[in-house]
């Protein structure tokens, strides 16, 4: 196990741990969120890791304080309530430096975490396969090793020469350094083996002819909801964010296709770390290579506008936002209109029928779904061109993927060649292309 000796953010949280949640707001910049949604999401945030938290508040800051970021009277507010409800750690929801995260931790006499650090942790407890666990240990290093940079001045100290890392002299810092890097470099070459494994995975399902669609949005949306109603299945979907973190594959009954494969994935926060999008990249992969993409949005939240932002702002990082050249075609399924109004939900449903790439839907009640699935089976024929093809009648293989992937409207046998005529999108078209010439 590596030990980093005492690099900010490199804590350990307990679960039951008591802790104080504090929001930030800027006033410099209103990003369009409600300071209440944001405190809120930041509790769930922190709940999803099992802590209990005993107080959560939002401070206004007119004018950042370098050192600790908050104001000095507020720092004392904040040790105060700490102190009165047993607290042991300070959430603080926004980014902090390793100075201002130590000196906080120092005036509020508790241990200290920022946003980022809390979804590294909660990442680090969810996620469940061997290539989870070791991007989000890769990530975490990641993250220690740039507060160690940073915070170069005051965690160097002579070691003496006692210690058994590195010889006489070296500074902690750089035995730290070096730990981290060794670890990081270590686990990139564990990640390559498991890459290899997963593409060899990856190689075979992208010959099994079936369209996939992935689900993806905000965190806590409902697209394990989704998932589960439209395939049967009972996957976790809980009132909890980041339930899902490992991508999960079903099958799914789509009108007009033999078979489609649905994908839930893992959901989308604001400030998702850098290191985590770098990481989860791979994992992600199946977004970008999806046939299609449906956006899971949570209609009945205060801040469903700025959530989008987010999501595609991340579908953008990862190749596949909705502007991108190449990447799949996106339906907006604008969920949990169970919750809203009657005037809102028909001022939705107006919305909404006024849009093509959108279907208004309740995955809990299950109103709406079968649009969806119409509107996914029919975006998928959409652009599909007639193509004309001879095939050799031993090319059973070949044949029966154009029946999956395409709509065939005629095919002949004539001798030991088969005619077939089937209309396919220009990425199936290129997907057959590839396996023409396999
Ligand atoms: N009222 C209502 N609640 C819903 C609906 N869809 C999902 N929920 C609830 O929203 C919560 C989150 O649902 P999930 O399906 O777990 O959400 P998710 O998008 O998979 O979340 P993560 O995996 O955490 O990213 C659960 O409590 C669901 O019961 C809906 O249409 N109406
Ligand atoms: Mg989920």
């Amino acid at each position: 196990m590596l030990t980093i000796s005492d690099a900010p953010g490199a804590h350990d949280v307990a679960r039951g741990e008591k802790a104080v949640v504090v929001g930030v707001e800027f006033q410099a910049k209103a990003n369009g969120r409600s300071a209440v949604a944001k405190l809120e999401e930041a509790v769930g945030l922190a709940r999803a890791i099992g802590l209990d938290i005993v107080a959560a508040r939002t401070f206004r800051l007119r004018a950042p304080r370098p050192a600790t970021l908050l104001g000095k009277g507020q720092t004392e507010e904040i040790a105060e309530i700490a102190k009165a409800n047993a607290a042991g750690l300070l959430i603080v929801d926004a980014a902090l430096t390793p100075v201002q995260q130590k000196s906080l931790e120092e005036e509020a006499g508790t241990k200290v975490i920022d946003r980022t650090s809390l979804i590294l942790e909660i990442f680090g407890e969810r996620a469940a396969t061997a290539e989870g666990r070791l991007q989000v240990e890769l990530a975490h290093l990641d993250y220690q090793a740039g507060r160690l940079v940073r915070s170069w001045t005051h965690l160097e100290r002579q070691r003496g020469g006692f210690g058994f890392l590195g010889g006489p002299g070296e500074t902690q810092i750089e035995a730290d350094r070096r730990l981290i890097r060794d670890r990081m470099a270590r686990i990139r070459r564990e990640l390559d083996q498991v890459k290899r494994t997963r593409t060899l995975h990856r190689d075979r399902r992208q010959r099994a002819p079936w369209p996939v669609i992935a689900l993806v949005g905000y965190t806590n949306a409902g697209k394990s909801t989704l998932f589960n109603r439209m395939t049967g299945e009972g996957v976790l979907a809980e009132n909890m964010l980041f339930a899902t973190l490992d991508p999960t594959m079903r099958d799914v009954k789509l009108p007009g296709f033999e078979k489609a494969i649905l994908s839930d994935t893992v959901g989308f926060v604001s400030d998702l770390p850098t290191q985590l999008v770098a990481a989860f990249r791979a994992t992600l992969e199946e977004v970008s290579s999806a046939d299609i993409l449906v956006h899971v949005r949570d209609m009945a939240h205060p801040d469903r506008d700025a959530q989008k932002e987010d999501v595609e702002a991340v579908l953008g990082q990862l190749g596949a936002g909705p502007e991108e050249e190449g990447a799949p075609p996106l339906i907006e399924a604008w969920n949990k209109v169970d919750l809203l109004s009657h005037e809102d939900r028909d001022a939705l449903l107006a919305d909404g029928r006024r849009r093509e790439d959108v279907v208004v839907l309740s995955a809990i009640t299950g109103r709406g779904v079968e649009r969806l699935r119409d509107a996914v089976g029919e975006k998928l024929r959409e652009n599909a061109q007639l193509h004309r093809l001879k095939l050799s009648a031993s090319d059973g293989s070949r044949i029966a993927w154009l029946h999956a992937r395409g709509e065939v409207v005629g095919q002949r046998t004539d001798a030991d060649e088969v005619h077939v005529d089937v209309r396919l999108s220009p990425e199936n078209w290129a997907r057959f292309q590839a396996l023409r010439s396999a």
